[in-house]
């Protein structure tokens, strides 16, 4: 078997030798954020904190934490470390006002996020002999531009068919004999179905399944590992950390092992913001320790997780940490793009016919994931139930809106004044029934 590893010194550090890098990495990151970002130094002297107080990693502590608001605040450059003709790439992902979080990222980034990625494929199985078909779609979005550098580096025939056009997609599978896929779990799921539907299921030489972007239960796994006659493996990542290429599975799928020498993790309560111990489960939150293009320090995630510091059974050293759970805020994740409820909301409340009362229901039909987003009509408004073109035109609007804004096809249910439920305390608006059957 060819090397399961793409840089196995550094993946296989002893721990002490992984937490002085750490350490030392850490300290150059924040008088690097203090001299280039100016809202780091500002945020770091009201702290208190320089690099030269950092003495171990517990001191890290003492940083106060990024968050998904900041980014908002300092859109669309605002938390770049370089200018701009240092930047040779940038991303974006949905946010919650419409403006999308915006990353920049130097040639230096750029090398550094195919490594990760070339560490993680590897750690699959993946080499110059594979070849694959990225059913991400290539965008803005990091997961397509991710997995293909990193595929790439390492060798694999990268085939960037992105995402949709199922038929060709698998028509492509055959003809090319494409042995790894890479895509959300729920697209892969959905490929299966048709390959099955064309019949064609036997004619597919996949033999992996390099998943991720979206959480995947170990019910759904199995069966498209089962349908599609595959090893599924996932990845974990998001935009601002870098994009996929945090962390992901090895072989021995017992937890994703962090990039540690890129990326200090912390497990801290999402209410209190208090770091909890070694092992325990709550919000991930991570240092980005060699970003040049927008360095991050101690960024909320938001995804519930834990971490095993334990050597793994395939040799790595690095940590590793366990599927997300859920998230502790509210952002949904549709057929892989992000949806918050808050965009939903502005949208409703443009139209003066609308209560602000509303519903969003989650289902999966045909392995995609639908939102149903149930509206009440606002007191006064009612006499439009008798009046079908203004009805119709009413919901046709809404529904325009709603992809205006999210970039997703929604179903709209208008229903009567005052049928909604109303809440006392927190309002729960979201009805998920995808995993539930
Ligand atoms: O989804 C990056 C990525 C692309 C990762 C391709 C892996 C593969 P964002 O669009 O910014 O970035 O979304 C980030 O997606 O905070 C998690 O809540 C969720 N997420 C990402 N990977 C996983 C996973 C990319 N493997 C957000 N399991 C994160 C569960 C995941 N949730």
């Amino acid at each position: 078997m060819t090397s399961m590893f793409f840089q196995k010194d550094i993946e296989t550090m002893p721990r002490e030798d992984i937490e002085r890098l750490q350490l030392e990495r850490l300290r150059h990151i924040v008088k690097y954020c203090m001299d280039n970002v100016p809202f780091y130094n500002k945020r770091l002297t009201d702290a208190g904190v320089c690099a030269d107080k950092i003495k171990t990693l517990s001191d890290i502590q003492y940083i106060p934490y990024t968050t998904k608001a900041d980014m908002r605040d300092t859109y669309p450059f605002g938390l770049f470390a370089v200018p701009m003709n240092k930047i040779t790439r940038i991303h974006a992902s949905s946010g919650t006002t419409g403006k999308p979080t915006v990353v920049g990222y130097t040639a230096n980034d750029l090398d550094t996020w195919s490594d990760c990625m070339a560490r993680l494929v590897t750690a699959v199985g993946a080499n110059s002999d594979t070849i694959v078909q990225i059913a991400f779609g290539y965008g803005l979005f990091t997961g397509a531009l991710g997995l293909h550098y990193g595929l790439e580096k390492i060798g694999a025939a990268v085939v960037p068919s992105s995402s949709g056009n199922t038929e060709k997609q698998i028509m492509l599978m055959q003809d090319f004999k494409t042995n790894a896929l890479v895509s959300t779990p729920s697209y892969a799921q959905y490929i299966g179905e048709k390959a099955r539907e064309m019949g064609v299921i036997d004619k597919l030489h996949l033999r992996l399944g390099l998943f991720g972007s979206e959480g995947c239960t170990p019910e759904m796994r199995s069966q498209i590992e089962h349908t599609l006659n595959i090893f599924v493996t996932d990845n974990y990542g998001m935009s601002e950390l870098m994009g996929p290429g945090v962390s992901g599975e090895c072989i021995e799928r017992d937890g994703m092992h962090i990039n540690e020498d890129h990326f200090y993790p912390e497990i801290i309560d999402p209410v209190s913001g208090q770091v909890l111990p070694r092992g325990s489960e709550g919000e991930l939150v991570v240092t980005t320790l060699t970003k040049e293009g927008i360095p991050l320090l101690r960024y909320r995630t938001k995804d519930i997780t834990q971490i095993n510091y334990e050597k793994c059974r395939c040799g790595r050293t690095f940590a590793r940490m366990a599927k997300p759970r859920g998230r502790s805020d509210d952002m949904l994740k549709i057929r892989g793009v992000n949806v918050f409820p808050s965009q939903i909301e502005s949208v409703l409340m443009t139209f003066d016919q609308i209560a602000p009362h509303y519903q969003l229901v989650l289902t999966r039909e045909d392995f995609s994931d639908r939102l149903e987003i149930k509206v009440e009509l606002s007191d006064g408004s009612s006499d439009i139930l008798d009046n079908f073109p203004a009805l119709e035109q009413l919901h046709k609007d809404i529904r325009h809106g709603m992809k205006t804004v999210l970039g997703i096809d929604t179903k709209i249910t208008i229903v009567g004044n005052k049928t909604l439920e109303r809440f006392q305390g927190k309002a729960q608006r979201i009805v998920d029934l995808r995993n539930k059957k």
